[in-house]
């Protein structure tokens, strides 16, 4: 851990770094907790820049995004605005706020928050708060004075992500398409594609908008109070325009779901209607920008999502595991099957979520 202490010293900390060790568990990037001789502990994250190709792009977004809310909470006079909005910490000698190491790896700190944590269950208590608090999220990012590029091109175009997954099954990288599970798990998912990419054909039409979108709503990309409060939403990588069935369908994916998006007993796997519906309830009560079309379609984001992430998770296994961060040879497959099993049972609560959508006045 020396050689993070020292990346770390290259940025305006205060005080002596004391400790450093790993933190949470990202797929993505590596995210470490530095503990220090000041007031002050930080976290510092190695930016997967094989992911988050233009890094530059990424920080100036997450800058633009961070100072915007700040303006946003003190104008509203909130107290306390440390702990609800991230802030990023620039290095000792610019203004910029990543560092590139001699190796060719970047490097970003932001300030810890204090008292926070993470969830990977919530409570339908915690659930409706995190409706308020995405809704919120993404009303106050709906006047930013600038405009947000996208950190990962069509991140969330299911179009794309069928075009990249019949790719990866034509090539067979890693020779898996042999196995019969994987054949029936294609097969499976294909059959659903020309319904699962109804969102850009909305959009081709005119009658679905693009929004600024946090498109990470994983349950953990949120802090909690001791009370199960919403502190803020972390994570802003993929903050950038896109359908708001991003931010519903990622959290439903993995609020919703009973266990882990990689839990291997599938039979645990079930949507909670009881997590739906508290979470929904909160996002319509602050997302009031809502048009009829997206408010409609909120049952269809929820069974985008897990589609989506099982088609991500198979492709990445048929491609011989080049994206996500594995712990053992057969875990995308494993994610994969978890992800069809959580998209099936959704799609037996579709006409459930209608009704309960439609129930709810404004
Ligand atoms: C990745 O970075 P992390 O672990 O929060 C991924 C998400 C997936 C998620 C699945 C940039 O999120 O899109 O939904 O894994 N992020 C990127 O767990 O691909
Ligand atoms: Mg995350």
């Amino acid at each position: 851990m020396e050689a993070q202490a020292k990346i770390a010293s290259q940025f305006r900390i205060e005080g002596v770094v004391t400790e450093v060790r790993p933190l949470g568990n990202g797929n993505i990037n590596d995210t470490f907790l530095v503990r220090t001789d000041g007031p002050d502990a930080y976290v510092l994250q190695r930016i997967n820049n094989a992911v988050f190709k233009d890094v530059a792009l990424l920080q100036h977004n997450i800058e633009l995004v961070t100072s915007h809310i700040r303006a946003k909470l003190q104008k509203a006079g909130e107290s306390d605005i440390a702990r609800k909005v991230l802030t990023p910490i620039p290095l000792k000698d610019s203004t910029k706020t990543y560092f590139e190491t001699q190796d060719g790896k970047f490097w970003r700190m932001t300030l810890l928050i204090k008292d926070s944590f993470t969830l990977e269950e919530v409570t339908p208590h915690s659930s409706y708060d995190a409706g308020r608090a995405f809704g919120r999220f993404e009303d106050m990012l709906s006047d930013l004075p600038e405009a947000l590029g996208e950190t990962i091109p069509d991140f969330h175009n299911m179009e794309l992500r069928s075009r990249q997954f019949a790719d990866a099954i034509a090539a067979d990288a890693a020779g898996r398409m042999a196995d019969p599970e994987v054949k029936e798990l294609v097969t499976f998912l294909q059959e659903h594609d020309y319904e699962m990419c109804k969102a850009e054909r909305m959009y081709r039409e005119g009658i679905l908008p693009k929004r600024i979108c946090h498109c990470d709503t994983k349950v953990n990309n949120m802090l909690f109070d001791a009370d199960g409060n919403v502190l803020c939403v972390i994570d802003l990588d993929t903050t950038m325009p896109g359908f708001v069935f991003s931010d519903f369908g990622d959290f439903m994916r993995t609020a919703a779901n009973a266990v882990a998006e990689d839990d291997p007993d599938i039979s645990k796997v079930a949507f909670r209607m009881e997590i739906f519906e508290a979470f929904t309830r909160g996002y319509l009560q602050s997302a009031a920008f809502l048009t009829d079309v997206e408010r409609e379609n909120l049952p269809y984001a929820a069974q985008l999502f897990p589609y989506m992430q099982a088609v991500r998770f198979l492709t990445d296994y048929i491609n011989g595991d080049t994206y996500y961060k594995i712990a053992y040879p057969e875990h995308n497959l494993v994610r994969t099957r978890n992800q069809v099993t959580l998209f099936r049972s959704v799609s037996a609560h579709l006409p459930q979520m209608q009704e309960f959508i439609a129930g709810i006045s404004l």
